[in-house]
């Protein structure tokens, strides 16, 4: 193939021996040794790039044809991506998986301690940002034109350890070593405007920043599975004007003030917010939002300006999907390119915009539902607090038309909230600012449309739509499970099931099949034996997510509490089990490290006490990320997805698990209501209050306390708690529970501990539960993150392939 400069692409050879040859290659000219004095870090490297000239092979090839086609792109704006580890699926996307292990030890280096090299960058917080990695995956693999934004951050999510107990939180500088993963475009670097004035030249509007920032950008590849297609994520870093270094402090010897402007613009990208599914509300997260969206902007601009010259077909060509609200200034941003800069009139501006962005809601919690300071806004953004009230005189000119005399509906749908505060709330923005807005479960769109957003959906119910989330077959079960994989592909007769997953319903059949059941066994325990942590002849029971209170971590707990009060009983009569937890807590979310606190004195206890020892073991391995998913889900048999009914949008672990296997004890909240009706009732455990129970509870005068009086099990767990029989930290979780309890744990607690005994009842007979767990695989193939993007390309984008040739 012909690059267009007329350079002649070369085709690397895969063979063992072609592989050997490139990496010796490799770590002579680009490492500087050679393989009798390289350390593992440089076979590590080395290995990287080897890979890494493979896929960047396809990628110059997908570059070219995409240009050719000019065609509609795929823009995902997000401020999180949990891209995962890199090594082992590049390995596996590029066909080179066998050649490089064989080339490690041909060098006399052991793959295993060469792949643990990898580190994962940890550019997000969990859900939001792991499903922006999958719809990528997706992507790419359904060979669609399309690219990733995103910040770059120095600092990633923090690292989890725990002291006596404690979550404490150290920097995450995943770049030490480098990354040998990433492409730096220096060229491509934008100028970023804060603060400062907006004057009037001609008619026209111009914003004159009092700060300026450099955005410079670097990129990763995303490759499609079992296609040529690689695309990128391109990931924006905050550099310092040169101007903002100043010589003559630090001619004066003032070292430190002749850097401070410098520093302070670099902070915008330094360290990713650890808050999930809460707004944090300060000035540098808005700062970065308007980054992320400025520079990105600008490069989808100059994309499009390659190929087209005419604004007319700028919303034809482009589709900018907006990961939730944090990107959500893009919606002024580009009325400002087009209108100040551009010189379109706003009418022919403003359809652009709504014909070019989508917004996806990821939340119903209020505390995560973006609302910005007018004052703040306005003084770090004149101009586009200028173009959000100009938006809003449209909108809610619009709503007085339709509902003449509401005044309480113009009130609730204003981009500004008056009272307590003036304030921009971010979600009005972005339903106003775009062609569709999408929650991401059924329940979840459902809730948003009569509840959240219910005002805009009366207003203009043809801009909603359901997009049920899902994820990469290719991570969550080819390169986390091995053994499943190779078991299933082998029972099907072939590995399609990868690219298309609902193939997975073949595994039905084999439910009959007793030796396939017993491999099947055998394998879930093998990957439990792996894992190491506890007998892999318990009951593996799994709970893996953020720390938050409407999760429900304490009511896994008080149900392990009560486990643990009936062994010391005596006659215990349940089933072995490990309990797993992992996740991390925001660390300024004090109830929820409380939490984590309490269930690491009591998996002390627990594990401590011979009375429990062969019956139940609480193990909480610090640090949760995607390296430790990918070696816990494969071996789950139990998901605890037991949020109060309402109050989680989606999930998307509960997917992971259920697809390898594991069934579910849950609530129907988010997805789980899905999966429920996929895989049957019968191969579920239900328990607690749905929705609508949960809503009329809490809107009642709820009593917690009634149900510690009523209920001798749970009164035995929380005065456990409560009189420090786990540590002083019981005290202030158990006086939460039963002065508030605000997402009803207390009410679910019997039902929740009464099904888990049914899980009991049900894994004593191995074979039927095997066959659940089969079957549970077998019809959760719509959670395929490629039916995800399908969804969005039918329902939201309308973009199409662009087949690369090979
Ligand atoms: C986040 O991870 C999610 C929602 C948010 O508003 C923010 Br901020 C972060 C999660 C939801 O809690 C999950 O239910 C959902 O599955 C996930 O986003 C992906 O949609």
């Amino acid at each position: 193939m012909d690059l267009r400069n007329g350079v002649e692409l070369r085709s690397l050879g895969n063979t063992p021996d072609e592989f050997r040859q490139d990496m010796l290659s490799n770590l002579y000219y680009r490492r500087g040794t050679t393989v009798e004095s390289a350390s593992a870090q440089d076979a590590y490297e080395t290995l990287a790039l080897t890979v890494r000239d493979r896929l960047a092979e396809r990628r110059a090839r997908t570059a070219a044809a995409q240009y050719e086609s000019n065609p509609r792109w795929v823009y995902y704006l997000s401020a999180e991506y949990l891209l995962g580890p890199q090594l082992e699926q590049n390995l596996l996307y590029s066909g080179t998986s066998e050649a490089a292990h064989k080339a490690l030890e041909a060098c006399g280096f052991k793959p295993e301690e060469i792949a643990a090299l990898d580190v994962e960058p940890g550019l997000g917080n969990g859900g939001l940002g792991r499903l922006a990695a999958c719809l990528l995956d997706s992507l790419a693999t359904l060979d669609i034109p399309a690219v990733g934004y995103g910040i770059r951050y120095d600092l990633g999510i923090f690292r989890q350890e725990f002291q006596d107990g404690r979550q404490i939180e150290r920097p995450d500088d995943w770049a030490f070593q480098g990354d040998p993963w990433e492409f730096p475009a220096p060229d491509d670097v934008q100028t970023v405007g804060f603060y400062g004035h907006v004057d009037e030249r001609d008619g026209r509007k111009v914003w004159q920043p009092g700060e300026v920032v450099l955005g410079e950008p670097s990129h990763l590849l995303v490759p499609g599975y079992g296609t040529t297609t690689v695309n990128i994520v391109r990931l924006w870093r905050a550099r310092a004007h040169q101007a903002s270094f100043d010589l003559t402090r630090f001619s004066a010897g003032q070292y430190a003030e002749a850097v401070q402007d410098a520093v302070r613009a670099e902070n915008i990208s330094k360290v990713l917010y650890p808050d999930d599914s809460t707004a944090a509300g300060r000035e540098l997260r808005l700062k970065q939002q308007y980054f992320l969206v400025s520079c990105s902007l600008r490069d989808i601009v100059r994309r499009f300006r390659l190929r087209n010259s005419d604004w007319d077909a700028f919303g034809s060509k482009t589709a900018i999907q907006l990961n939730d609200t944090h990107p959500v200034l893009a919606i002024p941003e580009l009325m400002r390119l087009l209108v100040d800069e551009e010189g379109l009139d706003w009418d022919h501006a403003w359809s652009l915009v709504r014909q070019t962005f989508n917004y996806t809601c990821h939340t119903l919690l209020p505390e995560a539902l973006e609302t910005w300071p007018v004052d703040m806004l306005g003084r770090l953004l004149p101009r586009h607090l200028e173009i959000i009230y100009l938006i809003n005189a449209g909108l809610l000119e619009e709503v007085r038309s339709r509902f003449p005399g509401d005044i309480d509906r113009v009130r609730r749908m204003s981009l500004i909230q008056e009272t307590p505060e003036r304030l921009v709330r971010m979600a009005n923005l972005a339903v106003t600012g775009t062609t569709m807005t999408n929650g991401v479960a059924e329940l979840h769109t459902q809730l948003l449309t009569s509840t959240v957003l219910r005002d805009f959906h009366d207003l203009w119910p043809s801009r909603f739509a359901n997009v049920t989330n899902g994820v990469s077959p290719r991570r969550f079960v080819r390169l986390a499970s091995p053994g499943i994989s190779a078991l299933i592909s082998s029972g099907l007769g072939h590995d399609r099931w990868l690219t298309d997953l609902s193939l997975l319903s073949g595994l039905e059949a084999l439910t009959g099949d007793a030796s396939f059941r017993e491999q099947w066994r055998e394998v879930k325990r093998s990957a439990k034996a792996a894992l190491g942590l506890g007998d892999p002849g318990a009951l593996m029971d799994v709970m893996i997510k953020r720390f938050h209170e409407y999760k429900r971590q304490q009511l896994k707990l008080l149900h392990v509490i009560t486990l643990y009060q009936r062994i010391k009983a005596g006659g215990y009569d349940g089933v072995p089990r490990t309990v797993l937890f992992g996740g991390k807590a925001a660390p300024a979310y004090q109830a929820a490290k409380n939490i984590i606190h309490l269930i690491n004195a009591v998996a002390a206890a627990v594990n401590a006490d011979p009375a429990a020892a062969g019956l139940l073991r609480v193990a909480f391995p610090a640090n949760y990320n995607i390296t430790l998913a990918e070696h816990i889900i494969p071996a789950a048999d139990l998901s605890e997805q037991i949020s109060m009914a309402g109050k989680e949008a989606s999930g998307t672990g509960n997917m992971k698990l259920t697809l390898n296997g594991a069934l579910t004890i849950g609530t129907l909240d988010g997805a789980n209501i899905e999966i429920r009706d996929r895989v049957g009732a019968d191969n579920f455990f239900l328990f607690g209050l749905d929705a609508p129970a949960a809503l009329a509870l809490r809107s009642g005068p709820y009593q917690p306390r009634d149900h510690y009086h009523a209920d001798d099990e749970l009164r035995a767990a929380l005065d456990a708690i409560r009189s420090g029989a786990f540590g002083g930290v019981g005290h202030d979780v158990a006086a939460s529970l039963l002065d508030r309890d605000e997402y009803l744990t207390l009410a679910d607690y019997r039902s929740y501990v009464d099904a888990q005994a049914g899980v009991d009842a049900a894994w004593r007979d191995q074979d039927h539960w095997t066959t659940m767990s089969i079957l549970n695989t077998a019809r959760a193939g719509f959670f395929s993150s490629d039916r995800t993007v399908t969804d969005y390309l039918d329902r939201i984008w309308h973009a199409t392939p662009v087949r690369v040739e090979g």
